[in-house]
């Protein structure tokens, strides 16, 4: 996930946050490079003019340029310019309390991610205590309910479908008065995509929406397709009205241009992101979070949330504390892996940590690797495991015959063990200084 446009943004700043003083020519050059970058990643004109003009004006404000650490101010400028172009703060939904009961119409063209965030967004709401009742009111594609159905109950949600209905103002009062009777707090309203916005889509959409009154209106965009996603965001806007947007494949390789140039383009906030194809791929959009993961500064905050939601909250207190002590052991690495297993997708992941977006691939600590990683450390006794620096050329032949695996990939465990203290040596400094963030970006990515 924006992985090019990282790369040259963080190059753009690189050199300049090395500048004990900078010019006026420093800054445009940094612009220029990042202006370039924003365009290459698909991002709308009219977003990066407007981006470049304000940028540069505060950037050449005497604050600046006098200050005492003008390549951090700097920074500073294009991180909360960014965070801006991406939206208005976290904009979470809005739904009625508990005791009446909320809409949300999903709405969107044909694949991009309708169903599927129908059903994170019932899970999310799970989660928060609510109780959704997801409902099938695509009754264009023949296998749409059944495909609701099979997610619903994969994520113990009911679903409300008539089979062969063809009305889907009936399904959508059929279910209203099923929700009333079965305690739901919550209606997602699946709807039918089609390929292009067309006439018979907007009036089902339109109806649907004035018989529900919905308290949200979501999009669903597909991120892949940049532009015109935004093009179709604004349709939709002045067609039906929409409260916001939902990002699906954040997770493919997405240039970022409909995340960074919706909220501008259309005012419409982006509410969350999809991240995945499994239900718990999704993620709330923070814009400040999503500006640093863009600067390269990784996004520590979801990281840890997104680890708390299955290590549970006393180990990942725990955690921390041996980050910041540095005394994280092979036996804390182990806990790691079990845990990661459970985690989704380590490559989601890995892009939010700082520096690390791109630079180690899937591959390097693949799924199927955690096994071996795991079947090493459980070879090792327990002071090779509180102290790694013990294991010299004989336990390394001993733990490898233990876990069947070869000598190599013992000193690879361990190499990558001493990888991964240094990374969160790194990240525990950060945290507690700010300054070492520019630090950090001056000494370049995560090797
Ligand atoms: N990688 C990834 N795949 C996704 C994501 N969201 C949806 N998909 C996949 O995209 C495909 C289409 O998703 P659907 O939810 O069926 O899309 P839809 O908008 O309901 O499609 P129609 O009902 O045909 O209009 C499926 O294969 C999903 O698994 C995402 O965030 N990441
Ligand atoms: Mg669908």
């Amino acid at each position: 996930m924006f992985d090019t446009l990282t790369t040259k943004v963080s190059d753009a700043l690189r050199f300049i946050s090395g500048k004990s003083t900078i010019t006026e020519k420093n800054i445009d050059d940094a612009v220029d490079a990042i202006k370039m970058a924003l365009l290459e990643a698909d991002v709308n004109l009219r977003v990066v003019r407007r981006f470049v003009n304000a940028t540069i004006e505060e950037a050449k404000g005497e604050k600046v340029l006098r200050s005492v650490d003008p390549g951090q101010q700097f920074i500073k400028i294009v991180h909360d310019r960014l965070a801006s172009f991406l939206g208005d703060g976290n904009q979470g939904l809005k739904l009625k309390g508990p005791d009446a009961i909320s809409t949300i119409l999903m709405l969107g063209l044909q694949g991009s991610g309708k169903t599927t965030s129908s059903a994170k967004l019932a899970l999310r709401l799970k989660k928060d205590g609510r109780k959704p009742l997801l409902v099938a009111c695509d009754l264009v594609r023949p296998a749409a309910m059944e495909q609701l159905a099979i997610l619903g109950s994969r994520i113990e949600t009911p679903v409300y479908k008539i089979d062969g209905a063809k009305d889907s103002l009936r399904v959508y009062k059929e279910a209203l008065s099923w929700a009333k009777q079965n305690l739901i707090d919550t209606l997602i309203i699946d709807t039918a995509g089609r390929l292009q916005i067309d006439d018979p889509m907007m009036r089902e959409l339109f109806e649907l929406k004035n018989a529900s009154s919905p308290d949200e209106l979501l999009l669903v965009a597909d991120s892949m397709t940049g532009q015109s996603a935004v093009d179709i965001a604004k349709t939709f806007d002045e067609k039906i009205g929409l409260t916001g947007v939902i990002l699906t494949k954040f997770d493919s390789d997405t240039r970022g241009g409909a995340a960074l140039s919706l909220k501008t383009v259309t005012g419409k906030p982006v509410k969350f992101v999809g991240v995945g194809e499994k239900p718990e791929d999704f993620e709330p959009f923070y814009p400040e979070r999503m500006a640093s993961r863009i600067l390269g500064m990784g996004d520590i905050v979801s990281l840890v949330e997104k680890a708390q939601t299955v290590i549970d909250r006393k180990e990942a207190i725990e955690l921390q504390k041996k980050m910041e002590k540095e005394t994280f052991t092979l036996e804390d690495w182990l806990a790691q892996l079990q845990s990661v297993k459970k985690m989704g997708s380590l490559q989601s992941m890995l892009d939010m940590i700082p520096g690390m977006s791109g630079q180690i691939s899937e591959q390097d600590i693949d799924k199927a690797n955690l096994k071996t990683q795991e079947a090493i450390i459980l070879s090792m006794t327990k002071k090779e495991r509180a102290n790694h620096l013990i294991i010299g050329p004989s336990r390394r032949s001993r733990i490898a015959r233990g876990s069947g695996s070869s000598v190599a990939e013992v000193a690879r465990l361990l190499k990558q063990f001493e990888k991964m203290k240094t990374m969160m040596k790194k990240m525990s400094k950060m945290s507690k200084n700010p300054n070492a963030m520019q630090a950090f970006i001056q000494g370049g990515r995560f090797k």
